[in-house]
């Protein structure tokens, strides 16, 4: 079957997206029997395609083989406070800053009524200074929000993340303590066994902290290594080059870190649009298990609520895609 243009990923998107297409996108365009005829086309021949399972369903075009994904990738929304705003900044900049509210309950609150499981705060005063600066906002937050909410950025030591984890945060992410001080970090995360994240935040493959303005000469993958045995929930890597960019997540570097770690990934930096989402799919089967973005969400490039459909619970994949890997 000759495919529409319409149906088909023209490089370079269909190397950017590794092949996944949206459904719901490609499902805009035509109706009927000829439109099923060409999705299974689709599905069968051409990609490896992501689609929610209930309109296949509907269109009585699931097929045995074909498996629902055992491993939803959670979208995490981020707000970063700067002296109590949520900004973003451009590649952890702090002189490009880009204020989006200046009221971050609400914007805690209307992630949560998007969607989200899960919410990510960056004190940015806090990364810098390593002093907490923004605990109002973020306690605030904390108790109005019903799902899990985490934070990092000047977390330093044992009695502040038992601090936070005592007002309700889910869990704290250690950057700079996970590079200064590993052995606080096995401490922490055998004291608080699914509480503690570690941050991994790289430039040009090298660990940097203190709000990113100390570049080191560590091997961020080796960073990850040695915390493989030490109990931690999961390693955040995030990629400074593409942080704040919407130039797409740095693949590479996330495959790699996915390979070295043996606790779950989650992705941060460059997401720019549903494609990008949909392009960490491939390296789902490796161990990344979320992504965090930021300034998609605040300008509209990325709908929570659509993009969770995407590529969380309730869609499928193909069975070639667990062979990507
Ligand atoms: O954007 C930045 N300059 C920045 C940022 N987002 N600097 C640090 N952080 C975040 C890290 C991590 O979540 O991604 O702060 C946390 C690490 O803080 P610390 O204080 O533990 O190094």
């Amino acid at each position: 079957m000759r495919l529409s243009s319409n149906w088909t990923a023209q490089p370079p998107l269909l190397e950017q997206t590794c092949g996944y297409r949206h459904f719901r996108r490609l499902g805009e365009r035509g109706k009927g029997p000829a439109k099923a005829l060409e999705l299974e086309a689709v599905l069968n021949r051409r990609f490896r395609l992501v689609v929610l399972v209930v309109e296949l369903r509907q269109r009585s075009l699931w097929q045995p083989g074909w498996q629902q994904l055992a491993r939803p990738m959670q979208i995490i929304p981020a707000i970063d406070l700067l002296d109590g705003h949520c900004v973003r900044l451009h590649q952890g900049d702090y002189g490009q800053v880009t204020r989006f509210s200046d009221d971050p309950v609400a914007q805690a609150l209307a992630w949560q009524e998007q969607g989200a499981q899960r919410l990510h705060l960056v004190d940015l005063d806090g990364a810098k200074s390593g002093e907490p600066v923004n605990d109002g906002a973020v306690k605030a937050i904390t108790s109005a929000l019903s799902i899990p909410v985490q934070l990092g950025g000047g977390v330093r030591t044992a009695d502040r993340a038992a601090e936070l984890l005592g007002c309700g945060l889910d869990r704290v992410i250690l950057g700079t303590v996970a590079l200064e001080q590993p052995e606080l970090v096995d401490e922490l995360a055998a004291a608080y066994p699914g509480k503690i994240v570690v941050g991994i935040d790289a430039k040009n493959g090298k660990v940097a902290t203190r709000g990113w303005i100390e570049e080191s000469s560590t091997e961020a993958t080796a960073l990850a290594k040695r915390f493989n045995t030490s109990g931690i929930a999961a390693i955040i890597s995030t990629d400074i080059a593409t942080d704040g960019t919407l130039a797409g997540p740095n693949l590479e570097a996330l495959r790699a870190m996915a390979e070295a770690s043996a606790v779950p990934v989650i992705a941060s930096g460059g997401i720019g649009n549903l494609e990008h989402l949909l392009s960490l799919l491939a390296l789902a089967p490796l161990g990344i298990e979320g992504v965090i973005v930021g300034r998609a969400l605040y300008d509209g490039r990325v709908d929570l609520a659509e993009a969770i459909q995407a590529i969380g619970d309730g869609r499928l994949q193909d069975p070639i895609d667990s062979n990507l890997a």
